[in-house]
């Protein structure tokens, strides 16, 4: 039998934990003892393991398979009563909060950096999700970093290697390790929530679906949900065998990142449909045949509309939205008479008012939407709930923008990303800004005149937790706005985030360029923070 050895250790050099768990270069991870040493801060942070059930799973990047076994051995040796583990060390995010749930266990693990690049030169990443199937809180991650911060000790099993490619029961030590099914729990939940012969009637009826798995870890479960379960013809699912550098893509939904998949639905006579997934699974991408759907946009839509899905027909209770996220969903939300709810930047704030039945749909600007069906943003859900909306409508998708636009205004929106700039910069850029928030009201810039201007501070209302500093945000006399943050997802250098916002409701001027509406917005970030002075950058890297 495998012994349990006590590896004396020293404190990483880690690092706060930003908007979703850990994220490093995978050189960083695979130093001898740094991954161990962040599962053992973990493990202690929890107040153990002894005779609990523990989930684990990835979206299968490079280094994925051997952290699993590093997990399972450790879980095992603190005593584990049970690992959960998806086959061939597979979850997608939204599956591993579903098991994590149904079982009834302590938690999980789960590995990955989501959108960022993987491979040997590019990122690794951890989050540990809290029984409820969520992500961890800012108090939990707060006390598992002050742990690696003092930690002297790891325990792990010797010699120990499980297979994980087949299905079964495993007794390692006094812990069962079972290899289960990554995808079937994942496609019943799905099968209860839409009317999936509805969505199979508009699938085998001509209507052509595109869903771009970016070789990452929805490509399994697309497969098993659209050409398997819901009769959507062969390759109608494509980039959908799981590669350890995702095919040296870069898994993050976006126009940008997703070039094949716009190519195709921008061309005349293309797809009905487009969609596609990020590295983890729980994002989104929705295109329709000519049409790039705003992700804000994508939210507000499915708000007005999930009524049309069997899980949602009794309404929602009410919605939540991350505050650089437009305020499209507000609009929506008012005409249906239910609360919104605006919470910091990151899946996790969500989970509190999900847990306490306050929200039904919650979302992102970066494309995470999802519902109380589990407690993480889902990629393949928010895809379903579109076409069970479209089977039921049976327009195109430019067709409901455009009426959606119509009775409820537009939010003209952008993200600008600055990527890997300098740190000091960036840190200097934000509280430069801050600095001067109490002097902008009144203020014009770009001929937009200041209303208010604030950095985002966050009083959750059910655990009464507060967070400080989530973004700074200055409010227009038209009612548009500029939102600013710092990316707590990266690992080189730093990316600041500049959101724009203008909403124009007379529908003749619905149907402008995106990027021109928002230039004198531009303009105004430009003159409040000094961007291109102060990061060298006349531009930015991603328009989103
Ligand atoms: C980004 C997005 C945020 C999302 C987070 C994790 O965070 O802006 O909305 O919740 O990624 O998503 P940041 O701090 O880089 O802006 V995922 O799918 O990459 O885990
Ligand atoms: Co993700």
């Amino acid at each position: 039998m495998s012994q349990v050895n006590t590896i004396t250790t020293s404190p990483i050099d880690g690092q706060r934990p930003g908007t979703s768990g850990l994220r490093k270069k995978t050189q960083v991870f695979s130093q001898p003892g740094y991954l161990e040493n962040f599962v053992q801060s973990i493990f202690d942070t929890i107040g153990g393991l002894k005779g609990s059930t523990l989930v684990l799973g990835g979206d299968g990047r490079y280094f994925n398979r051997q952290a699993v076994q590093t997990v399972i051995s450790m879980a095992a040796a603190n005593g584990a009563a049970r690992v959960l583990v998806g086959k061939g060390g597979i979850l997608s995010t939204p599956a591993a909060s579903l098991v994590i749930r149904k079982h009834k266990t302590a938690g999980g693990i789960i590995l990955s950096a989501s959108h960022n690049p993987g491979g040997p030169d590019g990122d690794f990443g951890i989050k540990y999700n809290v029984p409820a199937g969520g992500p961890a809180p800012e108090s939990v991650t707060e006390a598992i970093y002050a742990r690696t911060r003092e930690i002297d000790r790891y325990q792990i099993l010797e010699e120990c290697h499980c297979d994980i490619d087949r299905e079964g029961t495993v007794e390692i030590a006094n812990t069962r390790v079972e290899i289960i099914d990554s995808v079937a729990d994942y496609i019943a939940l799905m099968r209860s929530i839409f009317d999936f012969a509805a969505i199979r009637e508009l699938l085998t009826s001509g209507f052509k679906l595109h869903f771009d798995a970016m070789h990452a870890v929805t490509g399994p479960y697309a497969l098993a949900l659209f050409e398997d379960e819901l009769g959507a013809p062969q390759g109608s699912v494509f980039n959908a065998v799981p590669l350890p550098d995702f095919g040296g893509g870069h898994p993050d939904p976006n126009p940008v990142h997703a070039k094949e998949l716009m190519q195709a639905m921008m061309s005349p006579g293309g797809p009905d449909f487009g969609a596609a997934s990020d590295g983890d699974g729980d994002r989104n991408l929705i295109v329709g045949r000519g049409i790039y759907v705003a992700p804000s946009d994508s939210l507000a839509v499915l708000v007005a509309n999930a009524h049309l899905a069997p899980a949602y027909a009794g309404g929602l209770s009410g919605v939540a939205r991350s505050m650089p996220t437009s305020q499209a969903a507000d609009c929506v939300a008012e005409k249906l008479g239910i609360p919104v709810f605006e919470t910091p930047t990151g899946w996790k704030f969500f989970g509190n008012l999900l847990d306490e039945g306050l929200v039904t749909i919650c979302g992102e600007e970066s494309a995470g939407t999802g519902s109380d069906h589990v407690r993480e943003k889902d990629g393949l859900w928010a895809v379903l709930l579109w076409l069970n909306i479209l089977a039921e409508r049976r327009e195109s998708v430019i067709d409901i923008m455009s009426a959606h636009w119509q009775q409820f205004g537009r939010n003209y929106y952008s993200r600008h990303d600055y990527e890997n700039i300098d740190s000091d910069a960036a840190a200097g850029l934000i509280s430069a800004v801050r600095d001067q928030l109490g002097q902008l009201p009144g203020q014009s810039f770009a001929g937009l005149r200041v209303v208010t201007a604030d950095d985002f501070c966050y009083d959750d209302p059910v655990d009464g937790s507060t967070s400080r500093n989530q973004g700074i945000r200055v409010i227009m006399e038209d009612g548009s706005r500029i939102v600013m943050r710092l990316s707590g997802t990266g690992t080189e250098g730093a990316t600041l985030r500049v959101y724009l916002e203008i909403f124009e409701p007379d529908p003749i001027k619905q149907h402008g360029d995106v990027q021109q509406v928002l230039a004198p917005l531009v303009a105004a970030a430009e003159e409040i923070a000094r961007i291109s002075t102060i990061t060298g950058r006349t531009e930015p890297d991603t328009r989103t």
